[in-house]
């Protein structure tokens, strides 16, 4: 039986992003089921699939994850021969600190800055707490890429779990036009040129949905 993923829709969903690209990016065949928010039918179909009435959630078989951060985990020991996580401990160490980091931080642009997949880029005014959240976002990438990243184009060289869960904000900082330094340019490019995401895109341009409060920013 295939994996299952429930996600939102996308245009909006940022969580489900991560556990899309992740599967889709390491080619691991899966199931996707696609459930588009703020209707009214919306918690209770969700709720059909996760106890939380949040997704993403991955089901195999008769074991559900929900939570981004926790489906990458089980996606990573289920598929041991791929390199969800980088290979190297120091750098397997630092890349879930950063995922961590990612999965409960940055409250101030996440509220500020949504993620909207179909958005022409145009830039907003940022407050002080957003311009604070994304300068962390910018060093935790430099120093990644300046430590680990050196053999290829992503956080630690190749595409990994912690591209997987920063790949929302990438969306944020393009379509809000952030000014970000040219490394942090050249890996959202990176990020932005995956067969993965352009699906993703491509995906979220072809649904019929708009959610206005979305939309507004
Ligand atoms: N911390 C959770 C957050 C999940 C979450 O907030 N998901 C949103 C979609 S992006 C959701 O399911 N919203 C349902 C709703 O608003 O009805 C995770 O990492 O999976």
């Amino acid at each position: 039986m295939p994996l299952k993923l429930v996600i939102a829709n996308k245009a909006y969903s940022s969580w489900s992003l991560r556990a899309w690209i992740l599967l889709a990016h390491f080619k691991i065949p899966f199931e996707e089921v696609v459930i588009p928010l703020d209707r009214p039918e919306t918690r209770e179909l969700i709720l059909e699939h996760s106890p939380t009435g949040k997704v993403p959630v991955l089901r195999d078989g008769a074991i559900t994850v929900w939570e981004s951060l926790a489906i990458v985990e089980y996606v990573a020991e289920i598929h041991p021969e791929k390199a969800i996580w980088p290979r190297g401990k120091a750098a397997r160490a630092h890349a879930r600190s950063l995922a961590s980091e990612m999965h409960a931080g940055f409250p101030a642009m996440r509220q500020h800055c949504p993620c909207n997949f179909r958005r022409p880029v145009r830039a907003i005014a940022l407050t002080e707490a957003v311009e604070a959240d994304m300068a962390r976002i910018e060093a935790a990438w430099a120093h990644a890429r300046e430590n680990f990243g050196k053999a290829g184009r992503f956080l630690f060289g190749r595409f990994s779990a912690a591209d997987a869960m920063f790949a929302p904000v990438v969306n944020r900082l393009h379509i809000y036009d952030v000014p970000v330094s040219r490394a942090s340019r050249a890996y959202m490019d990176a990020v932005m040129a995956l067969p993965a995401w352009k699906a993703w895109i491509a995906d979220a341009e072809a649904e019929p949905w708009r959610v206005e409060k979305y939309e507004a920013a």
